[in-house]
């Protein structure tokens, strides 16, 4: 199958956030932006998301990626209309290139977009991309002391999930510390303790989503 592939424009718009959002609003389509570091599972725990929701909910999806089409294809294996969103080098998405991406989609006909951004644990979190909510990966060979060290990509999210528990014996890594170090920067928001790969609390986390899409949308 054929990717489509939009490369990223940089030209500055304070505004275009909110005319995302407002496109969107419009259309009754919900945008989750999905941040985390390179290898957190972004993509694995998108394709277990996307199985839990498709049968309740449209989806799309939007790949973000420095330069290959690797993920984008992923999702269209799955049947998900899906575009890449080449950013050419740049370490983060900007609302202007999603503005350009959306009309890709028929938007009347999609209820969640998701967006896998640029895998990076700091500017991602700085960029106001039109999105609904988002969602912070962090999985646990990457250590429990991520929270501390990046914490806005922590306290701009609506949730934290934390993935490969199934390799938690493996590693020195506390989870008390990294919900607590959570709960300072973030209080009240979810975690979730998860692995896509033996699909451990996967049922939680979706359930937690379908309850937000439906108050969303
Ligand atoms: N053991 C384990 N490996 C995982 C899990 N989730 C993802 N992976 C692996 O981690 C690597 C990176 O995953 P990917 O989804 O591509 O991460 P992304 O770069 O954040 O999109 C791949 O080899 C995945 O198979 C998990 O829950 N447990
Ligand atoms: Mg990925
Ligand atoms: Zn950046």
């Amino acid at each position: 199958m054929e990717i489509k592939v939009y490369h990223q424009i940089l030209d500055w718009n304070e505004d275009v956030s909110g005319q995302v959002k407002e496109t969107l609003k419009k259309h009754h389509t919900i945008l989750i932006n999905i941040m985390g570091s390179p290898g957190a599972g972004k993509t694995s725990l998108l394709k277990e998301l996307i199985q839990a929701l498709r049968n309740k909910y449209s989806l799309g999806v939007i790949e973000g990626d420095i330069t290959t089409s690797i993920d984008a294809k992923t999702m269209a294996d799955l049947g998900i209309p899906s575009v890449e969103l080449n950013t050419d080098g740049a370490c983060h998405i900007e609302a202007m290139s999603i503005q350009k991406i959306l009309p890709e989609f028929d938007l009347d006909q999609i209820d969640v977009l998701f967006v896998e951004n640029i895998g990076n644990l700091v500017c991602p979190a700085e960029f106001d991309i039109g999105e609904t909510m988002r969602m912070t990966i962090l999985s646990i060979p990457e250590g429990d002391d991520k929270v501390v060290k990046y914490p806005l990509m922590f306290t701009e999210t609506d949730c934290l999930i934390i993935n490969k528990a199934d390799v938690l014996p493996y590693f020195d890594f506390d989870l008390d510390r990294v919900q607590k170090d959570y709960q300072g920067v973030n209080p009240g928001a979810p975690a979730f303790v998860v692995s896509a790969k033996d699909k451990s609390g996967i049922d939680a986390l979706s359930n937690y989503l379908k309850e937000k899409i439906d108050a969303l949308l």
